[in-house]
């Protein structure tokens, strides 16, 4: 008996923990920019979700990386070496730039990877007195769902009912240059972590000196700039890494432009890494931080495993030959620029931000309104997949892939939506 859309949604109400809300849509297939649901009924996937499928969904060389490498050696854990952990680290370093990288598996692992790298270079580089190393963290932050990550989140619904919470962080206001200053003072200081946008706090894009300026300030006070790329990295801000700045670059290869790039001690990396097909994450540093940990002190039963590795190389790769981040930034200006003239003059529309094919339109209604939630239904049945974040913002990112028809065919959809919806108002 064939399963409706219904039927599967009760499944997961009856047999699944109810630690999502997820919008009313059962997909079943996916292709590039388009996924389709159980009922056959096709999507723009404006959510990539949330920036991991930058290359589109079925890309078939990251699938074929990943069926081959399954069929070949999936996992031989870190005991042992394996024929694709040393290539991949190889091509990690010399593209972004690092000495070494550490290969972990979801995002919040990576997190926590660069969080105990700060902590042990503060104690056996910096002299930081044992147990004392602070990091200096941003106010509507977010970098995973770990018991130490949600303890420096200032969402309660990340925080709220699993103290107590790991010491050793401080929160100062997002893109404040004289906060961080200030913060930056006291010398037990041994890192910054940072997002260079801030994607779940709502597409929130700094000064364009903000990091570049929190670089120097790190700099002057020996203090490690961890950017949190999770989300910003791999292409989806029209460069390879938001850190890139707007670095013009004019080709898929990273050419780290010297009068833009804002180079990271840790550079914190996941999702899109992977193309959205496996869980990959990465943190890259130089040797001074880096081999701080010795052998058996971090560690994981997946991470840096062959399928991983070999599906990782695949993703960059697709990213440079593609020239996808190219497309991305195109792309994102095509949808401001289109949204802003179709729809920024409707009562609805409080703003429009972004950078690259990472946006938001702020929904001019209450957090708590269901304003945003009834659009992104609306939007669904016009064959749009967004959603929500923080009540009355709906952020947009649809894979790196999609093309300028594309785009011009998912605006036309969404000034249909947005203008019958106000007109309901
Ligand atoms: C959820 C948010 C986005 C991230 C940054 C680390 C991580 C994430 C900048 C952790 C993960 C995901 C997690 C997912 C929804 C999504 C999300 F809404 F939660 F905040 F994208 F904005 N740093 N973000 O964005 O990576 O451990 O998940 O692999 O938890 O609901 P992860």
């Amino acid at each position: 008996m064939a399963h409706t859309s219904t039927d599967y949604m009760d499944l997961e109400a009856r047999y699944g923990a109810h630690n999502y809300h997820p919008l009313p849509v059962v997909l079943e297939r996916g292709e590039g920019v388009m996924v389709w649901d159980v009922e056959g009924k096709a999507y723009f996937d404006f959510l990539s979700a949330y920036s991991a499928v930058n290359q589109g969904h079925g890309h078939p060389r990251i699938v074929g990386a990943l069926v081959d490498q399954a069929k070949t050696l999936a996992l031989t854990s870190r005991a042992f070496y394996n024929a694709q952990l040393g290539p991949f680290e190889k091509a990690i370093t010399e593209r972004f730039g690092y000495d070494k990288v550490l290969a972990m598996n979801s995002g919040a692992e990576a997190v926590e990877t660069a969080i105990k790298l700060c902590r042990r270079w503060a104690y056996d580089v910096k002299g930081i007195p044992a147990n004392q190393a602070k990091i200096i963290v941003c106010g509507e932050n977010f970098h995973g769902r770990t018991s130490t990550i949600i303890s420096f989140s200032s969402d309660p619904d990340s925080y709220a009912g699993f103290g107590p919470y790991m010491p050793g962080f401080e929160r100062i206001p997002y893109n404040d240059i004289p906060a961080l200053a200030k913060a930056l003072e006291d010398p037990h200081v041994a890192g910054f972590l940072v997002e260079p946008i801030q994607g779940e706090a709502g597409v929130v894009v700094p000064d364009s000196h903000f990091v570049s300026k929190a670089a120097e300030l790190c700099q002057a006070h020996g203090v490690l700039l961890m950017a949190d790329e999770i989300q910003t990295g791999i292409g989806r801000t029209g460069s390879w890494l938001a850190t890139c700045g707007d670095c013009g670059c004019q080709t898929g290869r990273c050419e780290r432009n010297p009068n833009t790039y804002t180079r990271a001690d840790i550079l914190i990396l996941g999702k899109a890494l992977s193309g959205g097909v496996y869980p990959v994450s990465a943190v890259l540093a130089d040797d001074a931080i880096m081999l701080t940990i010795h052998p058996g002190q971090h560690g994981s039963t997946f991470g840096g495993n062959p399928i991983a590795a070999n599906v990782a190389q695949a993703a960059l790769s697709v990213m440079e030959d593609e020239a996808l981040m190219l497309n991305a930034r195109a792309r994102g200006n095509q949808f401001r620029e289109g949204l802003a003239q179709r729809i920024g003059s409707l009562a609805l529309i409080k703003g429009i931000r972004g950078k690259g094919l990472l946006n938001a339109v702020l929904i001019n209604d209450s957090p708590e309104s269901s304003t945003a939630w009834d659009l992104c239904l609306a939007l669904r049945d016009a064959g749009i997949l967004a959603k929500p974040t923080h009540g009355n913002i709906i952020r947009f990112a649809p894979p790196l892939v999609i093309t300028e028809s594309q785009m011009e065919e998912a605006l036309e959809r969404m000034e249909k939506v947005f203008t019958q919806f106000e007109q309901t108002l």
